[in-house]
């Protein structure tokens, strides 16, 4: 970990932190941030979820680059969690024994200013703007606490990647169901102008009811928008999730071809069927799915 990565892994501790050092941004990487900061959030309404946004208001980031420090004093009296500094991605153990733990790792080094658009790895932009905000949902804030602590088990029945599709889909790219239409809370949509509006309005992927197997089961491609977007109609239901037992989902899942995200199933709740232009018609006709309120 680490060698082929842009992140400065020279001081890590052994839980891969480091000291997020905020005095050394510089006037146009905090100048960058407002920007980014900005533009991201100026599009929001009408397509990430009303709770999503809330909470973001809620950590007074437009500003500046947010000081980890700072904002884990406030985080952990709302939801008992707390940022930790990291030079990038860590090793998936650490990162699930961080979950378990309720400190959230965020990314210390920002893109640059020819990254606005498109950027590999995970930055600070993306951390904390996409993932921050929903650590304030006590509901949400609970699940992924229990998610992280099961990162042994998975890791030892060899389920690893079925977990890591629940994080794909259900922390990166989830939908949840309002009385307005389908709404973005997950991060890689939420850091993202043009997939936060493709995920609620394109007709293009399919929108399927959240099922945890289903999820574990599904294939993904992270170099572009998703086939399809698993939605909730509550965080409940993530909680619940983590409830059943994982051991025989990752028993009848090994050695199973994935599912591929351009198809759906005959068992699926279907909310939006690729390229089903006349449901979105429809729905808009119905004032559902709003493509940005008057
Ligand atoms: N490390 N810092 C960081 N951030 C992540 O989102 C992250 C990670 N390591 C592993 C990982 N995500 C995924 O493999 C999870 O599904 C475990
Ligand atoms: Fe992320």
């Amino acid at each position: 970990m680490g060698n082929d990565l842009r992140g400065d892994y020279s001081h890590i501790r052994d839980d891969y932190t480091i000291a997020q050092d905020w005095h050394a941004y510089s006037d146009a990487q905090h100048d960058l941030w407002r920007k980014l900061y900005a533009r991201q959030s100026d599009i929001l309404p009408g397509y990430a979820a009303d709770d999503y946004i809330a909470n973001l208001a809620k950590l007074n980031a437009a500003d500046g680059i947010p000081h980890f420090g700072r904002v884990s004093e406030h985080l952990h009296a709302a939801t008992g969690w707390q940022l930790v500094a990291v030079p990038g991605l860590v090793p998936d153990d650490v990162f699930f024994d961080h979950l378990a733990n309720r400190r959230f790792p965020v990314t210390v080094w920002l893109r640059k200013p020819e990254e606005m658009d498109y950027l590999v790895e995970p930055d600070i932009f993306h951390d904390f703007f996409g993932h921050v905000p929903m650590l304030y949902d006590p509901v949400f804030a609970d699940y992924l606490a229990a998610y992280g602590a099961k990162g042994p088990e998975a890791i030892a029945k060899g389920g690893l990647k079925n977990l890591a599709r629940m994080y794909w889909y259900m922390v990166e790219f989830g939908l949840i169901m309002t009385d307005k239409g389908p709404r973005a809370y997950g991060a890689g949509m939420l850091s993202s102008q043009s997939e936060t509006i493709y995920s609620v309005t394109d007709p293009t992927p399919n929108r399927v009811g959240f099922d945890l197997e289903r999820v574990m089961a599904t294939d993904y491609a992270i170099d572009d928008f998703q086939k399809t977007y698993f939605v909730l109609e509550s965080y409940d239901q993530l909680f619940e999730a983590m409830k059943t037992p994982l051991a025989p989902i990752y028993d009848r899942l090994i050695g199973q071809t994935p599912i591929d995200p351009q198809t759906t199933l005959p068992s699926d709740k279907i909310y939006h069927l690729h390229g089903d232009a006349a449901a979105i018609a429809a729905s808009d006709k119905a004032g559902q799915m709003q493509q940005r309120p008057a």
